[in-house]
């Protein structure tokens, strides 16, 4: 067996000894014990309901780290007068850089894309922080998409009080498609999205998104984005993306998805 195969085996926690401390206590027990039975848990989830979640998965005094870093990373995300989502190397030396690249993060992708016959390295780890607040906040409110990722999380760290109207909901209509490296399958499925037909074809979910609670969904295969928000309220939210099949064929794989 390999080095690698074995690093990223699901068949035992990577995690017996240090434990990031990103991880809420409550969840210490369950990681050290039945890691396998965690990431099933979010498979089935994923692939039964669309969304899986981790509910108060972050640690409370990270939550709060993050929560600073957002407070700090504002004006960068507003320089111009218009939104940009901070990418990259604006995220270093934060909370976000932490869990983005930690072993934790990457095993767990791995182990949940497991049965697709998927392998990520950390050059196909990307976050992108999103900081919307104000008339310039307002450019992503509706604007349905496919991911280009395997997996994405997203791990909100502010949202608005949940009223029920304009409080930025995430939407979701989950599963329309699977994963594929035809670039004309890819075409068909963007056109098909964009007119409402696979809109229609599935049931939505509606959630809105808890601080502290880590969500799952396969991104490449989800059409989702945020519904109307009231520009008065901070949003502030990072997706953690995971590869995906372009990128997986740019570099000259080409994967034959198991499932
Ligand atoms: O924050 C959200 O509601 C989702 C944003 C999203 O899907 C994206 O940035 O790709
Ligand atoms: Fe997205």
């Amino acid at each position: 067996m390999t080095k690698e195969v074995s690093r990223f085996s699901s068949a035992r926690s990577p995690l017996v000894t240090i434990m990031p401390r990103f991880i809420n206590d409550f969840y210490h027990e369950e990681i050290r014990n039945d890691y396998a039975g965690l990431v099933r848990r979010l498979r089935t989830a994923m692939d039964n309901t669309g969304l899986a979640v981790l509910e108060n998965f972050i640690h409370p005094e990270f939550l709060a780290e993050l929560r600073s870093s957002v407070d700090q990373l504002r004006p960068l995300s507003y320089a111009s007068g218009k939104r940009k989502p901070l990418v990259g190397s604006e995220l270093q030396n934060t909370g976000f850089w932490e869990f983005t690249f930690s072993d934790f993060a990457i095993q767990l992708a791995n182990d949940v894309l497991e049965p697709f016959h998927i392998r990520l390295e950390a050059s196909d780890i990307h976050s992108v922080l999103g900081i919307l607040i104000g008339e310039n906040g307002q450019d992503t409110v509706r604007c349905w998409h496919f991911d280009a990722t395997y997996l994405t999380m997203a791990m909100p760290i502010v949202m608005p009080p949940p009223t029920g109207e304009r409080d930025g909901k995430f939407i979701i209509w989950p599963n329309v498609r699977q994963f594929s490296q035809s670039a004309w399958r890819n075409r068909l499925y963007s056109n098909l999205a964009r007119v409402g037909f696979l809109r229609r074809l599935v049931k939505k979910l509606a959630v809105n998104f808890v601080p502290g609670s880590l969500y799952f969904f396969y991104g490449f295969r989800s059409y989702h984005g945020t519904d109307e928000l009231d520009p008065k309220q901070l949003r502030a939210n990072c997706l953690i993306n995971f590869g995906g099949p372009f990128f997986d064929l740019q570099k000259g794989k080409v994967v034959r998805y198991a499932k």
